[in-house]
């Protein structure tokens, strides 16, 4: 299959009207082959801050545009992903190399996040108190923050940008979107069915402008102090950069970074779930997710039965072309992805962990990586364990005490999402307990990837604390007014100060 034609013609159907540039370009490639498909335009950072005036400009008609009137743009914006959801799905498995139904289920959650923000342009509530002061009215309402930055990865190019596009334009802000460099295809169709949506709602341009670029291109939007908030995805390592640049201008943050995601496998657990949901997690996307499961935390009595029931399914995963039917891994997404994995997997062995199952490179294209996912068994949460590769691997770790199970499970440095199987009521609470999993997202008898959109999304500690998608996420993208109203023609102060 050519997937350059592919490419362009899923390009065409979503209306990309890709520029001759004169200018500067990147390469898109594709893991499914490992070639490069053609350039396309990119920008650096003189473009983005040209990006910024514009979409300051479009903020300042924006933000007094009614919510209601917002959310229709985003309604139809979510009908145009729906009538493209093959060819997003296309560019998605193109650029990332997402097996088919995955790629899909991207686009669906761009859907499902359109029809959130859609429903929470009539919801943007601010709440009413009490005043302490007779004839006084005290009350809050949320306004637009401003112009919003997404620093967007490789592994989910159009549904993380959603999250946070849907959300920032029902609460009237306008958005600059850095697009991961290794995707620049999906990022410009997100683009052009969005602009196409504005076009036909009417809506002002330059509501999302796109900019493909290195870091050092995104640099205007960490320092511009109209990019009222800063939303990025990305490594602990990119966030380490972006934070305490935005920070020094005070600027609002939300970042979601490095996951190091484990489950917990208790004597209770029913094991024919746990080793599916066990397998999605850390196996699928081929362990690109920041969700992706790294760690099993087993219980003593259930080890060996888990570890070889894990292995034989590792053993016999279909890794191959993600365009072929029936194939459930496909490609990393790079060469360099694959060394890491193979020098994460030598400092196990060095560290005294067992390779299980996996790990090998698996022979698809000759310019490609595919690996089967590794399955190693550690002594120890070592240095190693304590970090995010971002490959398939999942380390087995054993406990014989629930506390020592908690307590290895929290003693990483990243708290995105965890899980545990049990079907011991004590147990699974104990685990949603405050002293329990120290995530953002904390499930039961389910993996930790996979999350939907209606709850809140990010994590704790290096994952960095920010909050997009469902449930309150969208106050990141507003700011509150306190506002206290005097009805009366008495003047009293409050904490009953006189004054003269
Ligand atoms: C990511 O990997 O950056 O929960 C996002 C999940 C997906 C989103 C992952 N809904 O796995």
């Amino acid at each position: 299959m050519d997937l350059a034609h592919r490419a362009r013609v899923a390009l065409s159907h979503c209306r990309v009207d890709l520029p001759d540039t004169t200018g500067p370009t990147v390469m898109a490639r594709t893991p499914v082959t490992g070639r490069e498909l053609f350039p396309v335009p990119a920008h650096d950072a003189a473009a983005v801050t040209a990006a910024i005036d514009a979409a300051h400009d479009a903020f300042l008609t924006w933000r007094t545009v009614p919510a209601p009137v917002r959310g229709a743009l985003v309604k139809r914006f979510g009908e145009l992903i729906t009538e493209h959801k093959e060819d997003l799905a296309d560019l998605v498995g193109i650029e990332v190399g997402k097996i088919r139904s995955e790629a899909l289920g991207e686009v669906q959650e761009m859907v499902d996040i359109c029809d959130f923000a859609v429903g929470l342009s009539r919801q943007l509530q601010g709440r009413t108190m009490p005043s302490e002061r007779p004839g006084h009215r005290l009350m809050e309402t949320w306004h637009p923050a401003g112009v919003v930055g997404v620093i967007s990865a490789f592994n989910f190019p159009a549904a993380v940008w959603s999250w946070n596009t849907a959300l920032a334009l029902v609460c009237g802000d306008t958005v600059v979107w850095k697009a991961s460099e290794l995707t620049p295809l999906t990022s410009y169709a997100c683009s052009a069915l969005l602009a196409r949506a504005a076009g036909e709602c009417g809506a002002p341009p330059n509501l999302n402008v796109l900019v493909v670029g290195d870091a050092e291109a995104a640099a205007p939007l960490l320092d511009d102090r109209r990019v009222a908030v800063v939303s990025a995805t990305g490594s602990e390592r990119m966030g380490a950069a972006v934070a305490p640049r935005v920070a020094a201008r005070f600027g609002r943050l939300i970042l979601e970074l490095g996951g190091n995601n484990a489950a917990i496998v208790t004597p209770s657990a029913d094991l024919d779930l746990a080793v599916r949901g066990i397998v999605f997690a850390a196996a699928g996307t081929a362990g690109q997710r920041c969700t992706s499961m790294r760690r099993v935390i087993v219980h003593e009595s259930r080890a060996e039965e888990l570890v070889s029931r894990l292995a034989a399914v590792f053993d016999r995963l279909t890794v191959g072309d993600p365009f072929v039917e029936g194939t459930l891994v496909g490609p990393l997404i790079s060469a360099s992805a694959f060394t890491s994995m193979g020098d994460a997997l030598s400092t196990a062995t060095a560290d005294g962990g067992a390779l299980v199952a996996g790990g090998e490179r698996v022979d698809v294209h000759p310019d490609a990586y595919y690996a089967r996912p590794a399955l190693v068994r550690m002594p120890a949460q070592t240095a190693l364990v304590q970090r995010e590769t971002f490959a398939p691997i999942l380390y087995v770790l054993t406990y014989s005490t629930f506390e020592e199970a908690v307590a290895l499970h929290n003693a990483v440095p990243q708290g995105l999402s965890s899980s545990i199987f049990t079907t011991d009521q004590r147990e699974a609470e104990r685990f949603l307990a405050a002293d329990g999993s120290d995530c953002g997202i904390v499930n039961v008898n389910i993996g930790t990837s996979g999350a939907e959109i209606g709850g809140a999304f990010g994590g704790e500690k290096t994952t960095g604390g920010g909050r997009e998608s469902g449930s309150d996420a969208w106050r990141g993208y507003m700011r509150r007014a306190t506002n206290t109203i005097n009805y009366s023609s008495e003047l009293p102060l409050a904490q009953g100060v006189n004054f003269g």
